[in-house]
């Protein structure tokens, strides 16, 4: 995970804690061990994937002479690199918050020598620690507040981006499953498009040409994690928001994993949360899980025989890629699946075009197929039968009441 924070890993250790200490987690030996190796690499962060007491917090960190922090604060700064709307970034905020607010109360030996005895800040009687809480709780009380009214504006914000005017296909998956090589692999593979439009798009966004001339959005997202942390789960779907609007799921799983099946079974029952959440609102009959294509990645990590099974089932089975994102097979297979959903829900109009008229004619080879043109020298006009998805259609709709356009 510590990749998706732009971390470079110098050492990923798994170790085994037979005794739990309540003052450090781990033992002596491998504290000391660690330090020299923090000494010798002038490591600046260390991450346990476990949950610290902000005692053992502190502990380690003096100990090491560097920081540390454990899984819930990794987490929290993935979401909060990740968080791409304004509801997002203050849901994370809100998290992050709540997590120090717990860590200050159960710390508060820690706060208060670390800080002082001074108190000239606060009013008589009043101690850091309690500062500390008070400042904590006012700016909690302020981003509530602030979310309650992002929330309302929220519906509108959803039809803004549905003016998006390309498909979104987003990849979504347990964490490590190689969401973000495929991603990189398709952006490649597909002619990568600059537009102006999008070029406020986050990295994590782009368009892209599929070989069968579709311009689609690709997203990747930040990765499922299991045991997700309770006070996490907000946050952790405001970082998601963006799935909301995605006109296909690409899942990407690793079917090399011992764990495939329980991964597999985590992230469709964080898609069906998404969505039934969804449901709850006050949204139209038209915003239902989207299809989903499942991907089965890392195709090279398999055996011969294995990799020929799964190969025979994913060719049986509906919607589903046996692929790898580093060696390149299956791509084209993938591919095929999302444009094969893509167009099924395309729609096919003719349209009378005056000669004079060559932006509305460009505008259809921008954002449709052209099955057929007909030019009538006679009328001066161009017929074209074309193939739009259901936004191009829309749009082509609009276009056509605006420059008075026969459609048929
Ligand atoms: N052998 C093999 N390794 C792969 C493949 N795809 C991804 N990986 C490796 O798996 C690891 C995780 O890949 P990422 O693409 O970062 O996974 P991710 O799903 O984006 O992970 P998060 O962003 O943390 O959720 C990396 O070390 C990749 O090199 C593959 O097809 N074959
Ligand atoms: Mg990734």
């Amino acid at each position: 995970m510590g990749e998706a924070i732009d971390l470079e890993i110098v050492l990923a250790q798994a170790v085994t804690v037979s005794k739990p200490k309540p003052a450090t987690l781990i033992g002596a030996g491998l504290i000391e061990e660690l330090h020299d190796f923090v000494e010798i690499n002038s490591v600046e962060l260390v991450i346990i994937n476990a949950s610290l007491t902000p005692i053992q917090q502190r502990n380690l960190e003096r100990a090491l002479d560097t920081k540390v922090i454990d899984r819930t604060g990794l987490i929290l700064e993935i979401f909060g690199a990740r968080a791409a709307t304004k509801e997002g970034t203050l849901q994370v905020e809100l998290a992050a918050l709540t997590y120090q607010r717990s860590r200050l109360v159960r710390s508060w030996t820690h706060l208060e020598r670390q800080r002082g005895g001074l108190g000239f800040i606060g009013g008589p009687g009043e101690s850091q620690l309690e500062i500390d809480r008070r400042l904590i709780n006012e700016r909690i009380d302020r981003l509530k507040r602030d979310l309650g009214k992002v929330r309302t504006t929220r519906e509108l914000q959803r039809s803004a981006r549905k003016r998006v005017p390309y498909p979104i296909v987003s990849l979504v998956g347990y964490t490590n499953a190689g969401k973000s090589s495929l991603f990189n692999r398709l952006t490649g593979a597909g002619v990568f498009v600059k537009d102006m439009l999008f070029a406020t798009l986050d990295p994590s966004m782009k368009l892209l040409q599929l070989p069968g001339g579709k311009k689609v959005i690709l997203s990747d997202t930040v990765g499922f994690v299991s045991d997700l942390p309770h006070e996490l789960v907000d946050a952790f779907r405001a970082t998601l928001e963006e799935v909301l609007q995605a006109d296909v799921l690409v899942h990407v799983s690793d079917i090399s994993s011992e764990f495939h099946q329980e991964e597999l079974a985590d992230v469709e029952a964080v898609i069906s949360d998404l969505w039934e959440l969804e449901e709850d609102s006050t949204l139209a009959e038209s915003e239902k899980v989207p299809p989903i294509v499942s991907v089965w990645n890392k195709s090279d990590l398999l055996s011969g025989d294995e990799r020929e099974e799964l190969k025979d089932r994913s060719d049986r089975q509906d919607n589903t890629s046996l692929v790898s994102a580093v060696a390149g097979e299956g791509i084209d297979d993938l591919i095929e699946q999302v444009e094969k959903i893509l167009s099924s829900r395309d729609q096919v109009l003719s349209v009378d075009l005056p000669y004079s008229d060559g932006r509305s004619l460009s505008w259809f080879y921008d954002h449709g197929t052209v099955l057929e043109r007909n030019d009538n020298t006679d009328t001066d006009t161009i017929e074209i039968t074309v193939q739009l998805d259901p936004i191009a259609h829309q749009r082509a709709i609009i276009l056509a009441e605006k420059e008075s356009l026969r459609l048929y």
